[in-house]
């Protein structure tokens, strides 16, 4: 039997509702009878049903027709069954009850919570369990997820807009578009897969941004937060409306990420100006630089993005990969 390939099949189910299954992970599920596909779920919404769960309703319906008990099918999916009780029951629970008896699981699940108890709970009411099945693509689907759970915080991306000469901005501080309005489009599909946009009073001053994911498909908006000692803003500007928010006023950058551990944000997107940028480089907070890289020159009167020698590759960041959209160039960089 060709586990990988239904792995695979699985993990494109899941793909599907990513941004509104967040900050969940997304999650797969196929069931069999033999080589036949009997019926397929997907984790579609946070707080909603877990992917085992509608894959087991969806298997009920087609009893009597394409195979006559449980226990004849065959389970595949991509994140460990869960054994407790969070917005929804055990899924551990659910297959045991069904009566199925052979699971393939891709990885196991990273929340404490859950890790190794599912597999150990199926194993134990007699479940055959093979588990580690495409487990890297499983991780790579859901790599917020898998980091705040192995790492204690939050994965941390910086996205910046800059011109070929690495400025951020005009010294007299207006607002200036420096890329394309594809650029910009184009970061509505960054802040999409974030659970968190982080920004600072500056920003907000200068740029009187939205902050919030503007996509033509469903997505869970992330939750705004303003790092600023003030807390005397115009509450009518845009960054206000739309969805959540929270004004932070710690200064202390590693705490303010350390208060994070315990909540469910996994993903942070930081868009925010060179002070509070370098902040997060020099505390070595940030996993994933996003530069949007404009053909135009500020010259000397723009502001470096960068301290030092204005390079990212200083604060042991490599090119990872390169994308031109129209004039602009997309770099992205990660951690050496
Ligand atoms: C599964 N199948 O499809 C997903 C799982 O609050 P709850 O009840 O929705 O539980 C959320 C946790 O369950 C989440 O942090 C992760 O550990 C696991 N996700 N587990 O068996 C699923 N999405
Ligand atoms: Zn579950």
């Amino acid at each position: 039997m060709n586990y990988e390939k239904l792995m695979k099949r699985a993990i494109a189910l899941a793909d599907q509702y990513k941004y509104t299954a967040k900050p969940n992970p997304a999650v797969g599920c196929i069931i069999l009878k033999d080589e036949k596909i009997v019926s397929e779920g997907a984790h579609e919404e946070y707080g909603s049903n877990h992917a085992e769960i509608n894959a087991i309703e969806e298997a009920k319906k087609l009893q009597g027709k394409l195979f006559q008990s449980f226990q004849e099918l065959t389970m595949v999916c991509t994140l460990e069954p869960c054994n407790h009780f969070g917005k929804t029951g055990p899924c551990s629970e659910a297959i045991i009850s069904s009566g199925i008896k052979k699971i393939i699981i891709g990885a196991k699940d990273p929340n404490p919570m859950v890790s190794g108890k599912g597999i150990d709970n199926l194993i134990k009411n007699g479940v055959n369990v093979r588990y580690g099945i495409c487990q890297e693509l499983v991780k790579k689907q859901n790599r917020t997820f898998f980091f705040k759970n192995i790492n204690k915080r939050p994965f941390i991306t910086v996205k910046i807009a800059s011109s070929i000469d690495g400025k951020s901005h005009l010294l007299d501080g207006l607002r200036t578009y420096i890329t394309c309005e594809e650029s910009r489009a184009d970061v509505q599909n960054i802040r999409a897969l974030n659970d968190a946009i982080l920004t600072g009073g500056n920003t907000l001053i200068n740029d009187n941004p939205k902050m919030n994911v503007r996509v033509s498909f469903p997505v869970n908006q992330p939750k705004k937060y303003l790092l600023s000692s003030k807390t005397n803003f115009d509450f009518t500007s845009e960054f206000f409306k739309n969805s959540d928010y929270e004004i932070i006023t710690e200064t202390n950058i590693k705490k303010i990420i350390d208060s994070f551990k315990n909540t469910e944000i996994n993903g942070i997107l930081v868009e925010a100006g060179p002070k509070l940028v370098n902040s997060f480089l020099l505390a070595n907070l940030v996993d994933e630089v996003i530069i949007y890289q404009s053909p135009n020159t500020l010259g000397k009167n723009g502001v470096d993005w960068f301290k030092e020698d204005n390079t990212i590759e200083k604060f042991g960041f490599k090119l990872e990969s390169t994308y031109k959209i129209k004039s602009d160039t997309k770099k992205l960089y990660s951690k050496c």
